[in-house]
């Protein structure tokens, strides 16, 4: 009998690795997915399989964390043998503009998803995986954070999944349930959100160096995250579940960098060497040479500039994760560096724009200015 998996967020972008690594290894693949005006399935449209099909292995479900009815009935339809809640608001940004509709989905959602499993009579048979976050860390108490920092939650996001992560923990001990946290630090790819500042600069710095935009303007750039590839921490998430007992882990490089570090290694990347002037919201970045002879920026050219819009109310200013719990019992150890993840989004990008280049040049109007 096929293992079956129900993931929850099978549309963003852990959800498609962990969909891509749970097929690989022979499960049966269920996902939640919200209905939306346009197509929201671009990160697992090459799992498609023809409904009418008889050897079909990937299944998708309309559905919501904020309903638990139909969290119920899918839970009830396809009894998992494992669940990852992976379904969020995840923008920390956005949730101070939204923070009732992130509580609902990120804390009471995983609620939702834990009570459903319980009243079905299914807590000795299907594991949960809870997705929480470096976030939870928020103000720094010490440094790197392990599995026993304390909690200091900064935005609405965070304070949210803290309630993800307790009601976990309290599930597992009230009704001994096989449910785990898996701590994870921020983690990218070429699949990650437009908005995340990582794809965002690797996205500005393809079109910069293709000669489609001016500037980059990006918030705090003196924030430092310990950034890995997604598609390392999804073999994580898979192997907290594959444990004799439920325990929860940080999942994280150990190499904490700078946002500011991060943009001079996009640009390096592609030839082009960017050194930043001024302090504060007057920090500028400012092109000092350029290579490649494919890009051609101009020297002296203002790539890099502060926009306070991009401030949050509160930051967290330092996260660096201790991953030695992870390495000796999971043996779970990351195949990326960060040199490894920025190469391979920068070009990711820059294939993706010489692409729109070249429907632009057609006569083809591009499209998601909003960014
Ligand atoms: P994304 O933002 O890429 O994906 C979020 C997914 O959740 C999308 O499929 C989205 O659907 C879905 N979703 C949003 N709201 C709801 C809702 N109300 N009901 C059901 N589904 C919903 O996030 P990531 O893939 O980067 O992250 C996965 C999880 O891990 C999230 O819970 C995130 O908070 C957490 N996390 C992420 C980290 C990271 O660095 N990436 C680090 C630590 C934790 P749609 O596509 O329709 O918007
Ligand atoms: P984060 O990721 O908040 O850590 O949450 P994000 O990439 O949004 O921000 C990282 C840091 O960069 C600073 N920053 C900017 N951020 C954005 N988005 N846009 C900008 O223009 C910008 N300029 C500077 C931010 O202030 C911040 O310090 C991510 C999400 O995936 C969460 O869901 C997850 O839980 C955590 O990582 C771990």
């Amino acid at each position: 009998m096929k293992k079956k998996a129900l993931v929850t967020g099978i549309t963003g972008q852990d959800g498609a690795y962990l969909a891509d690594l749970l097929l690989e290894k022979g499960y049966e693949v269920h996902g939640i997915k919200r209905r939306s005006s346009l197509f929201n399935t671009d990160r697992i449209d090459h799992l498609y399989q023809d409904p009418h099909e008889s050897n079909k292995n990937f299944f998708l479900h309309y559905g919501d964390l904020t309903d638990s009815t139909n969290l119920i009935r899918i839970i009830q339809q396809v009894q998992p043998d494992e669940i990852y809640n992976l379904g969020a608001m995840s923008h920390v940004k956005v949730s101070f503009d939204t923070p009732e509709y992130t509580a609902n989905a990120d804390g009471i959602g995983t609620l939702r998803i834990l009570e459903a499993v319980r009243l079905l009579g299914l807590t000795q048979k299907t594991k949960i995986y809870q997705a929480s976050t470096s976030e939870l860390y928020g103000l720094v108490q010490a440094v790197p954070q392990s599995e026993t920092t304390p909690f200091y939650p900064r935005s609405p996001y965070a304070v949210a999944k803290l309630y993800g992560y307790w009601i976990t923990v309290n599930y597992r001990e009230a009704y001994d349930m096989y449910a785990c946290n898996g701590i994870l630090f921020n983690h990218e790819s070429p699949l990650r959100g437009e908005t995340f500042v990582t794809r965002k600069i690797t996205r500005a710095v393809a079109k910069i160096a293709l000669n489609l935009q001016g500037c980059l303007f990006l918030g705090n750039l003196d924030a430092q995250r310990d950034w890995g590839h997604a598609k390392d921490y999804v073999e994580a998430m898979y192997l907290i579940l594959q444990q004799e007992k439920a325990e929860d882990f940080v999942i994280a490089t150990g190499v904490t960098t700078r946002v500011r570090e991060f943009v001079r290694l996009a640009f390096a990347e592609l030839g082009i060497v960017v050194e930043f002037k001024g302090e504060g919201v007057d920090e500028k970045g400012y092109v000092v040479s350029c290579s490649k002879p494919e890009y051609q920026v101009e020297i002296g050219k203002e790539v890099v500039a502060v926009d306070p819009a991009y401030f949050r109310p509160t930051e967290v200013d330092l996260l660096i994760g201790d991953p030695t719990k992870a390495q000796e019992k999971l043996g779970w150890k990351p195949k990326y560096d960060l040199q490894g993840l920025v190469s391979e989004m920068v070009h990711a990008d820059v294939e993706l724009f010489q692409r729109e280049k070249l429907l632009k040049a057609s006569g083809y109007v591009i499209k998601n200015q909003f960014e």
